[in-house]
């Protein structure tokens, strides 16, 4: 019989959009029971086109479970994922709980498949959104020719941050629309705006961009970078990879972006560049600027593929190349990944 497969965290923003994802996948579960913190138990949602009852976060929910998928806060994570483990389930973990633990892998179908299998906490990581936006591209370019140096400069959309994310962006465009002169004078988009004390950004997101997302660690550096950096190392098995990141919110609902400098062992040309990423099956190019032919957030969003284009040789870098990549950060930067490691994972338990 097919495997049952639980979602925890069915109503955020994450799982809304893996309930779409579940409903469009090749069908290899039996149950899918959706499971969501007590306040929202008893939710009717829709997946494969059934009405499913939400259930509350207990121990007992886990039972009978072979996979249960976590799109929940760390904390949550860190609590319940160990819970269903030892329900017997294998756990999918889109937080950052359990990332770095090294009993525990961090999957990127495209780049390690193969680690999936080595879980001795019967735990499985998904990396963060701004990782996972450009990890079919580098693992793409890795395998070819040994990725040695990484410069990332990320353009993450507010969902990034959750459902309230978007509602924070949507109404400050509606706070600030149809004033011709708003924008013009220092300060003027912060006083317009809604109470700040109100957003998950520290500054206006409107007609503005944030050099700033996740929260802050030690010498000034940003969680999301140190982020990059880590997953990246973990994910592609390059302990030493050098990485520097800095991310930045830009008013943009859903898409990550990414401008990538990537320094490689062997020379690459960028017509080759371009014939070996259009290989790869997830991996969209789209580069022709003559054409005005470029990834842009608002032609990727709801889409599966990893877009990439503005490829150039870097003109004072060796072996260097510039690119420009976007992708769904709540498709293949979250919900998506996570079904297909759950997938790679059902595929073992019926082989
Ligand atoms: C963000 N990467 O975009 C985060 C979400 N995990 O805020």
């Amino acid at each position: 019989s097919k495997p049952t497969l639980a979602v925890v965290g069915a109503t955020g923003a994450v799982g809304t959009v893996m309930l779409d994802i579940l409903s469009g996948r090749p069908d290899v579960w039996g149950e899918i029971r959706l499971i969501a913190s007590p306040r929202s138990a008893g939710k009717v949602l829709r997946v494969r086109g059934e009405d499913v009852v939400v259930r509350a976060l207990s121990p007992e929910a886990f039972d009978g479970v072979d996979v249960a998928m976590f799109d929940v806060p760390d904390e949550v994570s860190a609590e319940w994922a160990p819970v269903a483990a030892a329900r017997g389930a294998v756990a999918v973990d889109n937080s950052g709980a359990f990332r770095m633990d090294p009993q525990v892998p961090l999957v990127v179908p495209e780049c390690n498949a193969e680690a999936v299998r080595e879980r001795p906490k019967n735990i499985i990581a998904n990396p963060n959104c701004t990782t996972l936006s450009m990890m079919a591209v580098l693992g793409t370019l890795h395998r070819r020719y040994g990725l040695r140096e990484l410069v990332a400069a990320s353009y993450q959309a507010v969902s990034g941050a959750g459902a309230a994310g978007a509602e924070r962006l949507y109404d400050e465009v509606a706070a600030l629309a149809g004033d011709r002169t708003v924008g013009t004078v220092a300060g003027d988009v912060r006083k317009a705006v809604p109470d700040l004390a109100d957003s998950p950004f520290p500054a206006p997101i409107a007609f503005n961009v944030v050099p700033w997302a996740g929260s802050l660690k030690e010498d000034g550096w940003a969680s999301e970078e140190l982020k990059v950096r880590n997953e990246s190392r973990k994910i592609l098995g390059i302990a030493d990879l050098k990485v520097s990141a800095t991310c930045v919110r830009v008013p943009v609902v859903t898409t990550h972006s990414v401008a990538v400098h990537a320094t490689f062992a062997e020379p690459v040309t960028v017509a080759e560049a371009r014939d070996v990423l259009s290989a790869a099956p997830t991996v969209v190019v789209l580069d022709d600027p003559a054409a005005g032919v470029y990834p842009t957030p608002a032609d990727v969003v709801g889409t599966d593929p990893t877009y990439v284009g503005r490829i150039r040789q870097a003109l004072d870098f060796p072996n260097t190349l510039e690119m420009f990549v976007c992708g769904d950060n709540l498709r293949k930067g979250a919900a998506l990944n996570t079904a297909e490691i759950a997938e790679l994972v059902a595929a073992e338990l019926a082989g």
